[in-house]
């Protein structure tokens, strides 16, 4: 590694959160149940059977926790929004009235924020969709979609004066594969054809919101965050180039094409035609989905290597979660993923800074001119306080430091990259594997609820601080 690295004037350097992950309060002021709070609750479905009934309490904790983020010299902080908070009573049929008390949490965050100085962003879901939605179908429901819109207008309402950029919905992927056809995340289950299906409406849902948050807020940007893989074939070889591709198309053409370009890529419609008729887009959706954001939020923790599998060994997972019963991997019935080498985090997941600077090069490549922000982008591992009471953790030095030197390159090299957010500012409920899972940059103790920055929110809040990074 080269010399120190330097990043433009102005870029923009945050921490991101989710609202399931911290708040806790979950039977407060009104909010009801997510799918996040049934999944969580169902024996068998997280590590330890952990919920995020308490989690870090950040719902009660907002003075101290921006007053944190503002020893770190943070620009922004990028947050999710509990759509049960805010209309409790929504069903397929209608949004229902808004709950006063759930705006008012996020109204009084946003106020907390501006006034410590740092910039709110909004993310309208992370993945904690209304239970009554999904009684009725979920994100394998059009009706989702526009519910969803309806939400996201009422947020934008509120908080437009104040908020600058909406982010519409959070690694999508996650939501229609990881839900719906693995069945590891909320709400658990294990139907390729639904998964397809949800990911059409999580589309449609980003397109029609998107156009309701301009409707009532002209100035508003937008932004949408993608799980963009970086997918290496592990040979040149025909067969692992196609499975590349293969899984490319699910985990990101699927997503990028119909927002971006429109339509859905004729290869994985082609692949996926034994699973669905793909009948549940319209006439007209594509018109619909199709509405670029001025941001796109880039996520990006691992490489994806990929081969062809054929039945003669057995096939190595390399998935690295729970005790799932499915496969996201669908229409991939001979591909298979390669246990990574070298270090791996505390997820199982191989480390690799290039594939940050791949996949912004890819997008600058295929959308000159389209902004980006690294909205999520981190490491877990399992760090706890020394005697001393701090908290070292070298490895996750050594992770951002890496990907944040790949990521300057590429900025040198002309990508337009605004921004870069830290997944996450605190360690948090990590979905099906609970609090066994460390992501902050903040400790968190969750028997007393004490945050202890680790030496990692040290290391990057001098990197914030000179806007550089000294190797
Ligand atoms: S699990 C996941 N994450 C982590 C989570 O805390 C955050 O809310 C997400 O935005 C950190 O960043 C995202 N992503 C899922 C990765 C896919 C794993 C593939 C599993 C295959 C079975």
């Amino acid at each position: 590694m080269s010399a120190a690295r330097s990043f433009p004037p102005g870029f923009d350097w945050g921490a991101a959160t989710a609202a399931y992950q911290i708040e806790g309060a979950v039977d407060e002021d009104g909010r009801t149940p997510s799918i996040w709070d049934t999944y969580a609750h169902t024996p068998g479905r997280t590590v330890g059977g952990d919920t995020g009934d308490v989690a870090a309490d950040h719902y009660h904790r907002v003075d101290a926790d921006v007053a944190l983020m503002r020893e770190l010299g943070l620009h922004s902080y990028r947050f999710s929004i509990s759509w049960s908070r805010i209309t409790p009573q929504v069903d397929a049929e209608r949004l229902g009235p808004v709950n006063p008390a759930g705006l008012a949490f996020y109204a009084r965050l946003v106020d907390t924020l501006l006034a410590a100085g740092i910039t709110p962003v909004v993310t309208l879901y992370h993945w904690d969709l209304p239970q009554a939605l999904e009684d009725a179908g979920g994100w394998t429901s059009r009706a989702t979609s526009y519910r969803f819109a309806e939400y996201a207008a009422v947020v934008a309402a509120e908080l437009g004066d104040r908020v600058g950029l909406f982010t519409t919905l959070n690694e999508p992927w996650c939501s229609a594969f990881l839900g719906y056809a693995a069945g590891v995340h909320a709400p658990g289950r294990t139907d390729p054809a639904a998964a397809l299906a949800a990911v059409h409406h999580l589309n449609l849902a980003h397109g029609l919101a998107a156009r309701a948050i301009r409707e009532r807020v002209p100035s508003a940007r937008i932004a949408v965050s993608l799980n963009l893989a970086w997918v290496v074939p592990e040979t040149g070889s025909a067969a692992d180039r196609d499975a590349a591709r293969r899984v490319d198309g699910l985990q990101n053409r699927l997503f990028l094409q119909p927002m971006l370009t429109g339509g859905y890529p004729a290869d994985v419609v082609a692949d996926t035609a034994d699973i669905t008729d793909w009948s549940f887009v319209r006439s007209g959706d594509e018109e619909l989905a199709l509405v670029p954001p001025d941001v796109l939020g880039v996520n990006y923790y691992t490489p994806t290597h990929v081969r062809h599998w054929t039945r003669e060994r057995p096939r190595e997972t390399a998935d690295g979660h729970g005790d799932g019963t499915g496969s996201p991997w669908i229409a991939c019935d001979d591909v298979e993923f390669p246990r990574p080498v070298g270090p791996l985090t505390d997820m199982g997941w191989g480390i690799d800074a290039r594939g940050l600077a791949e996949v912004v090069r890819r997008i600058d490549r295929e959308h000159p001119g389209l902004e980006m922000v690294v909205t999520e982008n981190g490491a877990a591992f399992p760090d706890e306080p020394g005697s001393d009471g701090t908290v070292a953790d070298p490895e996750r030095v050594a992770y951002l430091r890496g990907h944040l030197a790949a990521l300057a390159d590429v900025i040198a090299e002309g990508a337009p990259v605004r921004g870069y957010y830290v997944w996450s500012l605190l360690d948090n409920f990590e979905w099906a594997w609970g609090y066994a899972k460390r992501f902050g940059v903040v400790h968190v103790d969750y028997a007393t609820q004490v945050r202890t920055p680790k030496d990692s929110a040290r290391f990057y809040a001098g990197v914030v601080r000179t806007n550089s990074l000294t190797l």
